[in-house]
């Protein structure tokens, strides 16, 4: 199976025919430890394989045009004037995990997993993978609680916006994590659309990307940090491509394409800076991940003050 990223938030039409949901544990057989070798950090690959890995021409969030980024930075900004905030945001985020499983009872992970996956939630927005250069967000995650559902639709991400709005936990500050099995790592809803559709906030994962997962190069658990990224109003870092607006974010270098594998040096944009090929909001395998920027920490304090405090 090829893992990407791609938006597929419109709803479908939805049968109702769902299998009784439970919240019930079943055994699971140790997952395989793939730990990745450092090596595969420093070959440049190709980018078919970040098309195939991460999402190609699609993201893993609804489009957004030039012009309702431009929108979303104007509204963001008058509700902060009215709001009067400017302060440096530090909160506790709630994490509720939706295990999503097939009847057979495929698609589980262990609780050590769970644990180590909220342990990189807090180790990677803390900066400390990369400490002295990488930001510290302020924003912490404690697990808030974890249930199953046994149903082979939604074990798939199938009919999403109906199993999202019925086991959707908590208030807008709270992040829930459904672990499915789909064609993508990752898919995330964004803080400004909340208010609009609060029922499907959130971030979708593949399970199989939490620590110690059987997802290759993407099996330390930054598939979720990528994606609460978004979550907390983060575009990728290749967003507008090679622009002087581009993500929104000065500090991280404008890049024409994402990132595949870890190619150091890469250089897609003649505007200043390297590739910001190490930041959490490209594409890149897990191993190369190692940072937000100050940028993005204060873009995130920004977007928590005008949609989820
Ligand atoms: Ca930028
Ligand atoms: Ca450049
Ligand atoms: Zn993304």
């Amino acid at each position: 199976m090829t893992l990407n990223r791609s938006a597929r938030i419109a709803a479908t039409a939805i049968s109702l025919a769902l299998g009784a949901a439970s919240v019930a544990m079943t055994a699971v057989p140790a997952a395989a430890w793939a730990p990745e070798s450092k090596a595969a950090c420093i070959e440049p690959t190709g980018q078919d394989e970040a098309d195939a890995a991460r999402g190609g021409s699609g993201g893993d969030h609804r489009d957004i045009s030039a012009a309702e980024q431009k929108r979303i930075e104007a509204r963001t900004a008058a509700i902060l004037a009215k709001k009067g905030s400017n302060a440096r945001t530090a909160a506790t985020v709630p994490v509720y995990i939706h295990k999503m499983l097939g009847t057979d009872g495929s698609g589980d992970v262990t609780q050590a997993q769970i644990d180590a996956q909220i342990a990189e939630l807090n180790q990677d927005f803390a900066g400390q993978e990369l400490a002295g250069t990488a930001a510290d967000t302020g924003f912490t995650f404690t697990l808030a609680g974890v249930d199953a559902y046994y149903n082979n639709t939604w074990h798939k991400d199938r009919q999403s916006t109906t199993y999202r709005t019925k086991t959707r936990l908590g208030g807008k500050n709270a992040l829930n994590i459904w672990l499915v099995d789909f064609s993508y790592l990752g898919i995330a809803t964004f803080p400004w659309d909340y208010a609009s559709n609060p029922g499907i906030d959130g971030i979708r994962v593949q399970y199989s990307s939490l620590p110690g997962g059987s997802a290759t190069n993407y099996n330390d658990g930054k598939t979720a940090t990528h994606e609460a990224g978004h979550w907390f109003g983060l575009y990728h870092t290749f967003q507008g491509g090679c622009t002087e607006t581009n993500d929104e974010v000065a500090d991280t270098p404008a890049q024409a394409s994402s990132t595949s594998g870890c190619p150091a040096g890469r250089d897609s944009c003649s505007l200043p800076g390297l590739d910001p090929i190490h930041n959490y909001m490209d594409y890149s395998y897990d191993s190369c991940y190692n940072q937000f920027t100050l940028g993005q920490s204060t873009r995130m304090d920004q977007m928590w003050a005008a949609y989820r405090a």
